[in-house]
């Protein structure tokens, strides 16, 4: 395990919330009035066995408390999970497209906080379900917040803010019964998704490994929008936003998340929390696509269309500068849950585009705070409050904490000396880009967004064979779900426009034909508009590939907060246990003793071994590799557990990494691993199944590399265990 490290003091936001902290340690118990508290337990009653009395003001006071604890989780994005960090650009490279300090001076260090969401679930639903995240960041900069309100996909089902809502009433559990939780498997979204081709990019990347993370700390982040960088000259730059996690983006198999949310929905907060606690924190590097504003009509798609991605083979992602997420919050409600984002709180040197989804979302993300937060001074709350001082003429409303002083609150005034004043653009104030409009009032869509299906192709070509095969299977899996034939016939129709071989292998999974629309296929536009002026049009993209979009060319390698489960009972070899779990934890990984009963086992030095979990109350989707140290008898009680049989087998099934020790392999051969392959297991079925022997060094060497290596997806070819 990482050795912990103290969480940093003394940033300017952690000062800041230190001022709100409290902490009932070595203190009298008191009312919200200040009123120390003599008895909690028992309330005030007329008589040992009477009626409570109404004037009981403690009792009330809790109660009433209690009552109002909750507040409306959000809209979308409610179950999410978040920390505090810091961010640092890496030089003044930038300085010529933006102004904005935070992104040009490597010697300032911005405090932030993140929060990584799903989309669909509600606030208590489970951490892996086929679903986008959000990855929302919140830099508390020195010219106050800037919110980067992003999600683990590049691009998004909709192209205007108007349809929102329908994509979000779709996806959500039904209307009548509220089924299903967190899952876009059922009728109501596939039947938008079928009537609304500009959805099938997105799709792709829903029906891709990207929506099932191994980790929110494995995962890119994308800003999404087209937005524009100004410089000190106020001339402008297109750039697209993106997050690379120096761990890799890394995503478990579709079975195991199935099981993940029953094992432990909570996997990945937990996985988080953890890292964090262990001083393992999670970094990613900010990239930057930048694009002249004389380049914008110089690609094959338009670059205010939210749908579309420009190729990093095209335009490539330059690193400037890194994040890193190095504090758990203390409270779960005052900060993940009450921090508010919206993709419009800016800072100079950064503005908007006009894409027209970007553009509703500005309206969107004050007006979810009243209802969700209560009111007009949600900024206010610790967590959403700058570390800038904050001065108008803005008074009152629900829940004001702010004792504004003085006699005025209207600008322009004499009273005050006109003070708040305005500041000038040279003294940080904030002017937008001056963007030339000329055009009439319309309520249309941009021929130059009608290309719906080359890039969802370009993203289908780009993934390795078994990533294809994992699309194949979710979109059979999620039509499966959907028993109107009507809509998966549609689907499927969708889908022989990104490609036909695709849509082929999810009619056949699905027991139908592709067949030619015949009337035209997208149904989004305005009663009197021409549907022709909306129907896709063909587009022959510039790549055929974009290697960058397949997780296969992830960064690899490092197993640092890797779990590794070491299967052992009573009688396991200490040597065979020691040694592995040394070259393990040396690299960072962390390893977790699973034997058939909580408490210690004996190893053969008559050692006490902690034990982590037992098996009853552990899975195999929890970790990411599989050891079993040898020992005669910690194998043969092993061999007896049936729920060691299954732990192996089902860890073969998600290609990950399996190491036995000598007489461990005995083990491994009573499993469905080598009878279904009907192999033998002296030799190497691949470079993730490993026995040895741990008296040879490569051997723990080679086992680090196999977990290094994620998965071994090349089993797939082989068949499934049934497991
Ligand atoms: Fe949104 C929350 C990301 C389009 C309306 N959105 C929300 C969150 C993320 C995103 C990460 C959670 C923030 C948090 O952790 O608190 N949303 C996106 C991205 C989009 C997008 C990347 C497209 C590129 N969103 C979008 C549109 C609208 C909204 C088009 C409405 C017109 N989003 C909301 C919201 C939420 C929200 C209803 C719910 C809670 C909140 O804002 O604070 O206003």
């Amino acid at each position: 395990m990482t050795k912990k490290q103290e969480p940093q003091k003394g940033n300017s936001k952690t000062d800041d919330l230190n001022q709100n902290t409290e902490n009932g340690r070595g203190h009298a118990m008191t009312t919200n009035q200040g009123l120390k508290i003599n008895d909690d337990t028992n309330s005030l009653k007329a008589g040992e066995r009477g009626a409570t009395l109404l004037e009981d003001f403690i009792l009330r006071e809790k109660i009433t408390h209690f009552d109002h604890e909750r507040i409306p989780e959000r809209i979308v994005h409610a179950r999410g999970s978040g920390a505090h960090g810091v961010f640092k650009v890496y030089d003044d490279s930038l300085k010529k497209y933006t102004k904005a300090a935070f992104l040009t001076d490597p010697s300032r260090e911005t405090p932030l906080f993140t929060r990584f969401s799903t989309v669909a679930g509600f606030r208590g639903s489970a951490d892996v379900p086929r679903d986008v995240r959000g990855f929302a960041v919140k830099f508390y900069t020195e010219e106050g917040n800037y919110d980067l309100v992003g999600n683990n996909m590049p691009v998004f089902f909709i192209q205007d803010a108007i349809k929102f809502p329908d994509l979000i009433h779709a996806v959500k559990p039904e209307p009548h019964n509220e089924i299903p939780q967190a899952a876009s498997a059922h009728n109501t979204f596939w039947d938008f998704v079928s009537l609304s081709p500009e959805t099938m990019h997105n799709i792709m990347w829903l029906m891709s490994d990207r929506a099932i993370p191994r980790s929110l700390r494995m995962m890119e982040g994308f800003g999404i929008h087209t937005f524009r960088l100004i410089n000190e000259e106020g001339k402008s730059h297109f750039v697209k936003f993106h997050w690379k996690p120096l761990l890799g983006t890394h995503s478990v198999v579709w079975d195991e998340a199935l099981k993940i949310n029953g094992q432990d929905p909570d996997f990945h907060r937990r996985d988080l929390f953890e890292a964090i606690e262990s001083g393992a924190f999670p970094e990613w590097e900010l990239g930057v696509q930048i694009v002249p504003e004389e380049d914008e009509h110089n690609f094959d798609f338009d670059l205010l269309d939210p749908t579309k991605l420009i190729p990093e083979e095209i335009v490539p992602v330059q690193k400037v500068g890194k994040m890193t997420l190095n504090r758990n919050p203390q409270n779960f409600f005052a900060e993940t849950e009450q921090i508010a984002f919206h993709p419009g709180h800016l800072v100079p040197g950064i503005d908007f585009t006009n894409d027209p989804l970007l553009q509703g979302r500005l309206f969107s993300y004050t007006d979810t705070q009243l209802s969700r937060l209560g009111g007009p001074n949600f900024h206010e709350i610790p967590i959403n409050r700058p570390i800038t001082p904050i001065h108008n003429n803005q008074r009152d409303g629900i829940a004001r904490m702010e004792i504004n002083t003085g006699k005025t609150s209207y600008h322009p005034n004499s009273i005050s000396q006109g003070d708040p004043r305005q500041a000038k653009v040279s003294e940080g104030g904030f002017a937008s880009y001056q963007e030339r409009v000329d055009a009439n009032k319309v309520r249309a869509r941009s021929k130059s967004f009608m290309d719906f299906f080359s890039q969802p192709k370009l993203f289908y070509n780009s993934l390795s064979e078994p990533e294809q095969s994992h699309v194949v299977e979710a979109f059979c899996f999620e039509l499966g779900k959907v028993d109107m034939p009507e809509i998966r016939q549609r689907v499927v129709n969708l889908l022989s426009k990104v490609d036909g071989a695709l849509a082929k292998k999810v009619a056949d999974g699905l027991g139908l034909a592709v067949k030619k629309p015949e009337e035209p296929i997208n149904h989004q536009f305005g009663a009197d508009a021409n549907p022709q002026d909306y129907q896709p049009v063909k587009v022959t993209p510039t790549l055929k590939e974009s290697p960058a979009l397949s997780m296969v060319n992830t960064i690899k390698g490092s197993i640092k907060t890797r779990q590794i489960a070491f299967l052992a009972a009573d009688g396991v070899d200490s040597k065979s246990l020691s040694i592995m779990k040394d070259a393990l934890e040396s690299e960072g990984a962390v390893v977790k003793i699973i034997a058939p009963r909580s408490g210690f086992i004996k190893d053969s030095s008559g050692n006490e071994v902690k034990v982590d979990h037992s098996i009853l109350t552990f899975s195999s989707v929890l970790v990411d590799a599989i050891y079993v140290p040898s020992g005669e008898k910690s194998i043969n009680t092993l061999k007896q557990t049936p729920k060691v049989i299954h732990f192996l087998d089902e860890a073969f099934l998600h290609c990950k990494a399996i190491a036995a020790d000598d007489e461990a392999s005995e083990l491994v051969k009573i499993t469905y691993i080598a009878k279904y392959l009907n192999k033998n297991l002296e030799k190497q079925i691949d470079n993730g199944l490993l026995l040895g022997s741990i008296s040879d060094k490569n051997f723990s060497e080679n086992f680090i590399k196999a977990v290094g290596n994620h998965r071994f997806f090349e089993r797939e070819k082989e068949g499934k265990i049934p497991a």
